[in-house]
């Protein structure tokens, strides 16, 4: 049985949650910075339908964690519209900028095609060979970003900071920042739809800058965005999962974004008072939230608070994650011993 597709779909508690890790796929694993070097650059890695597949499969072959996340990126939706992207090592992103309604001449649909082809390509290869070689209760992720964090990074061209011109374009000029949000809530429409028909079996919106915003803002930039685009999924793939990750350990907006129509999971970052569980739904799958910082540790922490995790969710339906990406010094070994506590108790 697909556990994460069931947990998300029927919405019960099960006594051994499912399990996968945001950035499960990366720099962590040695296997990982291998293909990256082979490939030569990350675009190179994400473009190559057969690297990808690979990339997206070693945290399986090592882990079998419940959910295996499509290897990508949320800015590939910018370099679908014709924007240039470099990931300088070291650096992270670099991306040309569109901070006015003028700079929105820079965007185009002429690459675009081209470009999700490739994605899609992956998720069919990845959905393939999941079941050729038997990870039959692994589901598919497939994901974008959210139009206010992809946002973000098109306006400031880099990330590393907290968003200064994206927040004063933002704020200046709502009008034609509401241009930019428009053009990427139907652009991650195509996108995410063409992941479905490719083979994937849940979604991921990562709305990884969301506690930049006041909780008026989060009303107009966050909930109103990710609700369109839930809605228009939901008429498209009634069945189809989607979880939604704002990042924000703030409760009022949690509790906002949780009512969102057609929402099946919501993410939680590791600074989110677990109190919060008590206010939520019992039919909202929630997801996370060790802190990566604690994976990183090992040892007597992290078994504690696997624990305390495991203790806090052990009535609602709950999918075991990270607040945020597994760090890249990592050790492997920590991870395994994760998944086997999280896991330990099936044994019983
Ligand atoms: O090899 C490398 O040097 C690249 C490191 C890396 C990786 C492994 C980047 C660059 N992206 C990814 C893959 C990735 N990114 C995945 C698939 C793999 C997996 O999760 O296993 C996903 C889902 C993402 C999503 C992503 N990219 C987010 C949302 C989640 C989050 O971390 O908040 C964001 C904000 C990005 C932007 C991005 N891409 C890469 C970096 C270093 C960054 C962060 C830039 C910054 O703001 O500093």
């Amino acid at each position: 049985m697909k556990k994460l597709v069931h947990t998300l779909t029927a919405k019960t508690a099960s006594s051994v949650p499912p399990v996968w890790f945001m950035r499960q796929a990366g720099r962590y694993l040695p296997e990982y910075r291998d293909l990256r070097s082979e490939a030569g650059s990350f675009l190179d890695l994400v473009y190559n339908p057969d690297f990808a597949t690979e990339v997206t499969l070693q945290p399986i072959r090592r882990y079998r964690m419940d959910g295996a996340i499509l290897f990508s990126d949320i800015l590939i939706v910018p370099h679908a519209l014709g924007l240039d992207l470099k990931f300088a090592a070291g650096e992270g992103p670099i991306l040309d900028t569109v901070r006015s309604p003028e700079d929105f001449e820079k965007l185009s649909l002429g690459k675009m095609e081209e470009r999700f082809g490739k994605i899609y390509e992956t998720v069919s290869q990845v959905s393939a060979t999941l079941s050729e070689e038997g990870f039959h209760e692994t589901s598919l992720i497939g994901f974008a970003g959210s139009p206010f964090t992809v946002a973000c990074y098109m306006v400031q061209g880099h990330g590393k900071c907290d968003f200064p011109a994206a927040l004063e374009f933002m704020r200046k000029d709502p009008e034609g920042f509401a241009g930019l949000i428009a053009i990427l809530i139907e652009t991650s429409l195509v996108y995410l739809k063409g992941q479905i028909e490719a083979g994937a079996e849940a979604l991921q919106l990562f709305e990884s800058w969301a506690d930049l915003l006041t909780d008026e803002e989060f009303e107009d930039w966050v909930i109103t965005p990710n609700a369109a685009i839930i809605s228009h999924l939901k008429e498209f793939a009634p069945h189809i999962p989607v979880i939604g990750f704002p990042r924000t350990h703030r409760e009022g907006d949690l509790l906002s974004f949780s009512k969102i129509q057609g929402l099946d999971g919501m993410g939680l970052t590791h600074s989110v008072n677990p109190r919060i569980l008590e206010k939520l739904p019992a039919t909202l799958v929630t997801q996370g939230w060790l802190a990566p910082e604690t994976l990183l540790a090992g040892g007597d922490t992290l078994e504690k608070e696997i624990a305390a995790i495991l203790d806090a969710t052990k009535s609602r339906p709950h999918i075991f994650n990270l607040g945020h990406g597994v760090i890249k010094e990592t050790d492997p070994a920590n991870v395994e011993h994760a998944i086997q506590l999280i896991r330990g108790a099936d044994q019983e």
